[in-house]
């Protein structure tokens, strides 16, 4: 293949993003292709920067539009840097959270004019859609039990975990509102289910929506 494929893996707080993602790594590096594992916001020394600023909460008193801003200003440096090379040398990207978050987030949560933030997407993304996006879906309030029991004593939560559940279910309704509306490129899971019975779940998707030969049944 001389360009690989694109999974982005969406959700709220501790819906196992991050878990999900080492396991789709480990699982297609076993299947001899090679995976760039990246997260947003992230994934480059000027885009971590831009992330610290932002989960520090010192953006929070501009507004959604001025979070939406830094988070795209991230996200061109991400792409410029490491996602399309990594395309471009073949290499499957798997980026932990991507446009869905901006859409959610600072769209649907912070009220962003649809259109207003669909043209900021453009620009910033330049034509890079996802090939596939795994929506995890969880009742927020496991999600956030699970971001809890993650966190180290006396750890602040950041800018977004201390929003409170109402945010965090109108947060699930945006993602599900996402998934609806864009069938063919993303994919609803089951984040409740345990971590490996989950990597089954998102490995079968991949088996079939992605070109990948394998058997759908080997357990990852
Ligand atoms: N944000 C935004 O507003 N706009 C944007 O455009 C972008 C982002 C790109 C980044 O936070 C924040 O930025 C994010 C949205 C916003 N909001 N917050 N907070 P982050 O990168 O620091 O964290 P996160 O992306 O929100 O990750 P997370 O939700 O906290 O975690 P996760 O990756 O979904 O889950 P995890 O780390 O894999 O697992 C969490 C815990 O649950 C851990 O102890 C696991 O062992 C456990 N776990 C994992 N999977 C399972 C299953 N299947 N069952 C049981 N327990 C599990």
């Amino acid at each position: 293949m001389d360009h690989g494929c694109f999974i982005t893996l969406e959700g709220g707080e501790g819906a196992g993003k991050s878990t999900l993602a080492r396991s789709l790594a480990e699982r297609l590096r076993m299947s001899d292709i090679p995976v760039d594992l990246t997260r947003e916001p992230g994934g480059s020394p000027k885009a971590e920067a831009i992330r610290e600023t932002i989960l520090s909460g010192r953006i929070k008193p501009h507004g959604p539009f001025v979070e939406a801003l830094m988070f795209s200003a991230a996200r061109i440096d991400h792409i410029d840097r490491r996602i399309r090379p990594a395309l471009a040398r073949g290499e499957w990207v798997i980026c932990d959270r991507f446009i869905d978050s901006t859409r959610a987030y600072q769209g649907a949560l912070g009220h962003i004019d649809p259109a207003l933030l669909g043209e900021l997407e453009q620009v910033t993304i330049a034509g890079l859609v996802p090939d596939l996006t795994l929506i995890l879906d969880l009742d927020p309030k496991e999600g956030l039990a699970r971001a809890a029991r993650r966190r180290n004593p006396g750890e602040a939560k950041d800018r977004f975990e201390g929003e409170n559940l109402t945010f965090h279910r109108k947060l699930r309704a945006a993602y599900l509102a996402i998934a609806e509306k864009e069938p063919e490129r993303c994919a609803v899971l089951d984040a409740s289910l345990p971590p490996d019975k989950l990597a089954q779940a998102a490995w079968e998707v991949l088996c079939e929506r992605l070109p990948l030969n394998q058997d759908a049944d080997e357990t990852p």
